[in-house]
C-alpha cells in the first residue's frame, strides 16, 4: 500500500513510563499565584487524597484546600480545575492547582503530590505527553518552546502562527504530494512495457517540479526563522572615538555603553536587542579598530573582529567623510556581510561640506537614526 492516509503514530508506551507526573508550571519566585500541574492515570485518586472538598466538576474551577496527606494540615487555599482524558492538554487526566505564589507554598503542594506517588516531571514532559497522545504534532510542540522563549514581538507572532498549525499544514501538504509522486512512479515502474501508459510522463515531471519548488520556498523561510529567533547581528565598527557607543546608545534610547572623549573607551563588545517589526536586531558596540601596543585594547580589537566576521550587517562608522570608505575596506577583510558606511557626528559637518554616500547620523541631534 503506497498511500498512507495518516502520519505515522508514535508508540506512547516506549516514551512514557505511564506514571502520574507533577510539576510547578510557573517560575519560582515572589508572585501572587503559581500553578502546580498533575497529569496521568492516578490524578483522580490524588484529588481524593490532596483536596478538600474532593468533588471537582470537570473543566470547572473550584475553590478547595490542599491537605498535607501525612498530618492533615492545610497547605494552601487554592482554585483547582480537573480536565478528564482525553479532553486535556496532555490527553490524560490532568489537574491544575492555582496556589498562592512564592517559594514555599507551590513547593509544599508539589511535595505533597510526590509523597502520594506522583513523579516530578522532566522539563517539557507535559508537552511530550501531549504529542504522544496526538494532541499536537512536533512542530506545534516546538512552537510552545518558541512561545515561551520569545523575546520579541515577531518571534511571538511566529510561534503563535506555528502553534495554530500553519507550518504543520504546509508540511502535511508537501508530504501528501510526495506520496502521490511515489505512487505515480511506482505505477510507471510496474507497467514499463506500456509506452503510452495511463500516466503521462509530463504529469510526473510537472508534479516533481511543483513539489521541488514548494520545498525550496519552504526551505527559504528557514533563514528568516533563524533571524527571528536569534535576531540579526548588527555590528558597529570604526576607529576609536568615532562615536560608535554614542550611536549605540542613541539607537537603543538608553545609556548602555560608556561614552567619553578619550579614544579607546570601549574595551569589550556590548550587546543589546532592539525589537523591530521584521526581526529583532542584536546590536553590538565594539572597541575602536586601530594599531595598538596596549594588550588590553588589542584583545578588545580581536573581539571586534570576531563579531564583524559573524555579522549580518556592519556599520562602518567614522566622523570624517572619506574615512568611512577606509573603515569599510578594513572591515571587508573580515566579512562578506553588507557594510553600510555611516558618517557619525553629522551635526559637525554641514550637508554642503559633505561629499560621499555614507548615511549621515548624529547621536546629538537624532539625525539619520531612523
Ligand atoms: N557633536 C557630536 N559629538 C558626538 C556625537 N557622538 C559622539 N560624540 C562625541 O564623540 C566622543 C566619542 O564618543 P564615543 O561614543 O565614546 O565614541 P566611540 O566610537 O565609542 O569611541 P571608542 O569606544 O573609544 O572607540 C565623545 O566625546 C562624544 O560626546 C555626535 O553625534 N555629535
Ligand atoms: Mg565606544
Amino acid at each position: 500500500m503506497i498511500f498512507a492516509d495518516s502520519a505515522p503514530r508514535l508508540d506512547a508506551s516506549v516514551l512514557s513510563d505511564g506514571r502520574t507526573i507533577a510539576a510547578i508550571a510557573t517560575p519560582l519566585g515572589r508572585g501572587a499565584l503559581a500553578i502546580v500541574r498533575l497529569s496521568g492515570p492516578d490524578v483522580l485518586d490524588m484529588v481524593a487524597k490532596l483536596l478538600e472538598p474532593a468533588s471537582l466538576h470537570a473543566r470547572k474551577a473550584s475553590r478547595a484546600r490542599v491537605i498535607d496527606p501525612e498530618d492533615g494540615t492545610v497547605l494552601d487555599e487554592v482554585v483547582a480545575t480537573l480536565y478528564r482524558a482525553p479532553h486535556s492538554f496532555t490527553g490524560e487526566d490532568l489537574l491544575e492547582i492555582s496556589t498562592h505564589g512564592g517559594l514555599h507554598t507551590p513547593t509544599a503542594v508539589l511535595a505533597a503530590a510526590i509523597r502520594i506517588g506522583a513523579r516530578q516531571a522532566e522539563a517539557g514532559e507535559f508537552t511530550r505527553r501531549a504529542v504522544l497522545n496526538g494532541k499536537m504534532d512536533l512542530l506545534q510542540a516546538e512552537a510552545i518552546g518558541d512561545l515561551i522563549d520569545a523575546r520579541s514581538h515577531v518571534a511571538h507572532r511566529q510561534a503563535i502562527r506555528q502553534l495554530d498549525g500553519g507550518l504543520s499544514a504546509r508540511v502535511r501538504e508537501l508530504r501528501e504530494r510526495i506520496l502521490q509522486l511515489e505512487a505515480l512512479l511506482a505505477y510507471d515502474i510496474d507497467f514499463p512495457e506500456e509506452d503510452d501508459g495511463p500516466i503521462p510522463q509530463e504529469r510526473i515531471v510537472r508534479t516533481t517540479e511543483v513539489t521541488l519548488r514548494d520545498l525550496s520556498s519552504l526551505l527559504a523561510t528557514a533563514d528568516k526563522g533563524t533571524l527571528i529567533h536569534e535576531g540579526a547581528l548588527v555590528v558597529l565598527a570604526g576607529a576609536p572615538n568615532a562615536g560608535k557607543s554614542s550611536l549605540f546608545n542613541a539607537l537603543l534610547g538608553e545609556t548602555r555603553a560608556i561614552v567619553t572623549e578619550i579614544s579607546g573607551t570601549t574595551r569589550d563588545a556590548i550587546e543589546a536587542v532592539l525589537d523591530r517589526p521584521l526581526w529583532p536586531l542584536r546590536l553590538v558596540d565594539t572597541a575602536g579598530l586601530r594599531e595598538t601596543s596596549d594588550p588590553l585594547e588589542q584583545l578588545g580589537i580581536e573581539t571586534s573582529t570576531r563579531y564583524i566576521s559573524r555579522a549580518a550587517v556592519v556599520l562602518a562608522c567614522a566622523e570624517h567623510s572619506g574615512e568611512t570608505v577606509r573603515i569599510a575596506d578594513a572591515v571587508a577583510d573580515h566579512t562578506t556581510a553588507p557594510i553600510l558606511e555611516v558618517l557619525t557626528k553629522a551635526d559637525l559637518v554641514s550637508r554642503e561640506q559633505y561629499v560621499g554616500s555614507a548615511i549621515r547620523v548624529s547621536a546629538r541631534t537624532g539625525e539619520g537614526l531612523s
